[in-house]
């Protein structure tokens, strides 16, 4: 038997086939029909068989029955823990609020939509997810600029292909991230005439590149700043456009005389010439388009920056044209996210009062959830209203900034309870952990917060034990905590999202997707009365807010600028003596999704170990050889990673990977204070305006370990 269905190993959301013999799966490959993936599958979906048969699978509900993260557990039925978990939740909305309440979330797997709804359902403000590092920052810098969310026009529907494209610190080659297939920016490659990489390290597709620009870690919004500076200088931005549909050109004209590239070459390490050239490409071969990846979000400049790259595509005319970035439109279900898990309203005072809203305004404004850091730091002082905690999907020990204190927070919750398909160091904490069916082992919709297909994830075979999909997981808790927003059953719940789409869950999982065409796509929607009546954008000017009058009302300054990460070599000259070695984290390798994944051999085999990139002549000067064990130290301690000497970069970098534990490691901790990167980062910095923290452009110092450790 063969069984169509949606990959959620990672948040791409390729379409699978898969070979079903005797109950269990002996196959699985690409749909060749898929609209989006074409076929095409990574390494971490392929290996699905030996993640879904792992032996190690949470089976049972489980109840802590010695003390916190003593590992002593006891089994208990679905309905006590339902019980146990909803009675806690009850309990601490009526006594201190519905704030009280936090539901937590990893990135984007297919669940947010449940987690949302349900945080929403039971009026909490306190959604605790990653996204304020990672995807919100562009969606809310996108719409607070552009009216709404905007993406690569890279299927040549519109009759064109982006003939330069810019990968800004994204590895599109194959991160896949939020239904963005590396297929179709390949294919799309294949067809453009320029190419530049703004990387500062040597990456799969350099040797590709017509322009790589390596700027020093966390410097992006300077480089970005200077490339402006050229283009509106040489004139070589679309005056038309820029006259028409730009709100703010000449403030920003005015800011970007400050960063001559001259300036901007000391700042970044990128030749002056280099600047020039990209920026005139840019400007010249149009159509173009920008893809923005993760490390520029999460820094202490994440707003700023993005303000600054998006502002290129603004001045030179790269927006809503054929092959240009475009507005996103909704696939035919309409936005179900939006639809279903966010379409309960929370109370204003609720929204007014959440971990991080008097900070963070961008993020922390009702639909990006709470501050995560400040969170795990009120709790550990003892000074939040949060009482109660449920995890799904998330591994806040790998995830946050500084897991020390991370960890300490966590110890002082009332109550904590965790959804995993693994007993992670986190879950290892909680008061009840509640076994995940797999993605292979539930019925579901699989849509994509930037894809264009919603496609279904249909059941293959049954889940190991009493383990259950977070969808009615959280249906069942949702009927014992807040029972009017939900539903009978599953069919039930899954029938109401497509109600947009007039198809019911069974119909929708026998056709297998539902997905937006070329016909569909409307370019220029500007010109139209797409956004608003009589054209225009949806900014509050109407027109795109070079000079942002929305991120002015919060506060922050409305033109783009540049400032040096809070430790470098020019902000902390004395720090940097001690520890002269830029440190990034958390560059994406190809088998492995964050923490996840250790515990399957297929991938496991090919990293077993923890990865720092070092220059050679770095580690000649360290006496370290490749291969060998080293510590990476900050002023918050230090972590053990294996060299790997690489010269594609400067030597004064230093790459170390993130989200390491050891799932064959001792319990509570399997090892996640031995070579975690996020033991090294700070949370004492962080964005104005998004909250992120500095997670790639920190100091450090490296030497070597004895040997054997
Ligand atoms: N296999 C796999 N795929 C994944 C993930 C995974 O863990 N594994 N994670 C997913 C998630 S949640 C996310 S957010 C995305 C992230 O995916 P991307 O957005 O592509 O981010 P990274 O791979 O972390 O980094 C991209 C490149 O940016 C460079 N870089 C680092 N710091 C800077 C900087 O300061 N400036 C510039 N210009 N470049 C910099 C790095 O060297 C790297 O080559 O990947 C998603 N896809
Ligand atoms: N230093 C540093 N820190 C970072 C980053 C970095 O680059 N550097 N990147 C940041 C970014 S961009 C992100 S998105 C976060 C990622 O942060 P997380 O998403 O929290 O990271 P994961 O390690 O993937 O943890 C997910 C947990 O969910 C479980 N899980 C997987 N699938 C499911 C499911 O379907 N249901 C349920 N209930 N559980 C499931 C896994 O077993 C695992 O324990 O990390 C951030 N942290
Ligand atoms: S890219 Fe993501 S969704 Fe696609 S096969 Fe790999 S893990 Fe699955
Ligand atoms: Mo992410």
């Amino acid at each position: 038997m063969i069984i169509k269905s949606t990959c959620k190993s990672c948040h791409g959301g390729c379409g699978v086939l898969i070979t079903v013999e005797n109950g269990l799966i002996t196959y699985i490959e690409g749909d060749p029909d898929h609209p989006n993936s074409h076929g095409t599958m990574c390494a971490k979906g392929l290996a699905s068989i030996q993640h879904v048969n792992n032996p190690n699978r949470l089976k049972y509900p489980l109840k802590r029955s010695g003390k916190k993260g003593e590992g002593k557990w006891k089994r208990i039925s679905w309905e006590e823990a339902l019980e146990t978990v909803s009675e806690k939740m009850k309990a601490a909305i009526a006594e201190f609020g519905s704030n009280a309440v936090a539901i937590g979330q990893g990135t984007t797997r297919g669940y947010t939509r449940y987690t949302t709804r349900f945080v929403n359902s039971i009026g909490s403000g306190n959604r605790l997810t990653p996204g304020y590092v990672c995807f919100l920052p562009r969606v809310f810098i996108n719409k607070a600029m552009f009216g709404g969310r905007l993406y690569s026009d890279l299927h040549g529907w519109g009759g064109e292909y982006p003939k330069t494209i810019i990968l800004w610190a994204k590895q599109a080659e194959w991160v896949n991230d939020n239904g963005e297939l590396s297929v179709n920016f390949l294919r799309a490659l294949e067809r453009a005439k320029n190419l530049i990489i703004v990387d500062p390290r040597v990456t799969a597709l350099t040797s590709r590149a017509t322009i790589w620009l390596n700027p020093r870690f966390g410097t992006d919004a300077a480089l970005a700043l200077g490339m402006l500076n050229v283009i509106i200088n040489e004139k070589l931005h679309d005056h038309e456009f820029v006259n028409d549909w730009c709100h703010g050109f000449d403030q920003l004209k005015t800011r970007a005389k400050a960063y001559p590239p001259e300036k901007v070459s000391k700042i970044t390490w990128i030749p002056e010439r280099k600047i020039i050239q990209a920026a005139q490409m840019f400007a010249r071969d149009i159509p173009g388009t920008i893809m923005i990846g993760n490390p520029v979000e999460a820094q202490t400049n994440a707003t700023q920056t993005l303000r600054a790259i998006m502002s290129l595509l603004a001045i030179t005319g790269n927006i809503e044209r054929p092959g240009s970035s475009v507005q996103w439109i909704p696939p035919p279900t309409g936005n179900i996210q939006v639809q279903f898990g966010s379409e309960i309203p929370i109370s204003a005072e609720n929204i007014k009062t959440l971990t991080g809203a008097d900070k963070y305004k961008l993020i922390c404004s009702g639909k990006g959830g709470c501050h995560p850091d400040t969170l795990f730091k009120e709790l550990k002082e003892g000074n939040t209203k949060v009482k109660v905690m449920h995890l799904a999907g998330s591994n806040p020990l790998c995830a946050y900034a500084n897991t020390r204190d991370v960890l300490a927070g966590m110890l002082k919750l009332e109550f904590l309870s965790v959804a995993d398909l693994f007993m992670s160091p986190t879950a290892e904490y909680a008061d009840i952990v509640l076994p995940v069916a797999h993605w292979l082992e539930m019925d579901d919709i699989g849509d994509m917060p930037a894809g264009f297909v919603v496609s279904a994830v249909n059941k293959a075979v049954d889940p190991p034990g009493e383990a259950w999909p977070d969808n009615k997981i959280f249906n069942e808790l949702g009927n014992r905590v807040a029972p009017q927003y939900w539903f009978k059953d599953i069919e039930a719940m899954l029938d109401y999202q497509l109600k947009k789409s007039k198809i019911t869950w069974k119909q929708f999982s026998k056709q297998g997707y539902l997905a937006s065409t070329g016909e569909e796509q409307i370019y220029y929607k500007h010109k139209t009365d797409y956004f608003r009546k009589n054209r225009g954008f949806n900014t509050n000017t109407g027109k795109i807010e070079l000079y942002s009058t929305a991120l002015k009302s919060m506060g922050y300054d409305p033109l783009p600028y540049y400032v040096e990460p809070e430790e470098s070599p020019y902000s902390t000259p004395e720090l940097y003596k001690e520890f002269p070695l830029i440190l990034s984290t958390g560059g994406r390798v190809p088998y492995y999704f964050h923490g996840q994944y250790r515990q399957i051999p297929w991938l496991r085999a090919l990293q077993p170990y923890p990865i720092v990139q070092i220059h050679p002549d770095t580690a000649k000067i360290h006496g370290i050889e490749n291969g060998d064990w080293v510590w990476i130290e900050t002023q918050r301690g230090r972590i053990k990673q294996k060299a790997k000497l690489f010269e594609g970069m400067d030597p004064r970098y230093v790459i170390a990977q993130s989200s390491w534990w050891y799932p064959e490691k001792k319990g509570p901790l399997h090892g996640v204070l031995e070579s975690n990167t996020n033991v090294i980062t700070s949370n004492e910095f962080f964005d104005p305006a998004t909250g992120a923290p500095n997670f790639r452009a920190l100091l450090c110092k490296i030497y070597k370990l004895g040997k054997d450790k």
